[in-house]
């Protein structure tokens, strides 16, 4: 067999393997999860596993998603509500695409490198502070009636968290 032949077998067989497994181990069971359709967008709320704002954005890229973009008002509203008819409250918080770690005070979208235009923070915040840590990742959390916006550690905050895709989009969840 030639080089060429041989790297494409391998590379068939690998797909092969890849999609077996994710047939045999998501087929029929209840992992399988849909972005539902909010306003404009396409969301997936995520919150089975708790973790950090970089695992959370990786997670969403994995899905040919991204982490959650919330440029007006309505959509935060919608959001909101959404997550309110959903049960979740004070003690749930979801990280989004917002960050400020390029440079301090200037907050912007991770997932089309924008410059945050709109944000409802919480009273108070951002503030940057957490036990004298810095605080560089967005993430909404209910306050004041309605989940809004507040800085949080990238890194050791861990939280739920929401994707979002460009379109209908049906994924297999672990975790
Ligand atoms: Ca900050
Ligand atoms: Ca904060």
């Amino acid at each position: 067999m030639t080089t060429p032949r041989l790297i494409l077998f391998a590379v068939l067989f690998y797909i092969f393997v890849d999609l077996s497994k994710s047939d045999e181990t998501c087929l029929g069971s209840d992992r399988y999860k849909s972005f539902n359709k909010i306003g404009n967008n396409y969301y997936l709320i995520h919150h089975s596993n708790k973790i950090n704002w970089f695992n959370a954005r990786d997670t969403c890229k994995r899905m040919g998603a991204d982490l959650a973009t919330i440029t007006d008002d309505n959509q935060l509203t919608l959001l909101s509500k959404h997550l309110m008819s959903l049960g979740y409250g004070k003690d749930d918080w979801f990280w989004i695409a917002g960050n400020d770690l390029g440079q301090e005070g200037n907050f912007y979208w991770v997932s089309n490198g924008e410059r945050m235009t709109f944000a409802k923070w919480s009273q108070g915040q951002p503030d940057n502070d957490h036990n004298n840590k810095v605080e560089d990742c967005v993430h909404l959390w209910f306050r004041e009636g309605q989940f809004k916006m507040n800085d949080w550690q990238c890194k050791n905050g861990k939280a739920y968290y929401i994707c979002q895709a460009p379109q209908p989009k049906t994924v297999c969840i672990w975790g």
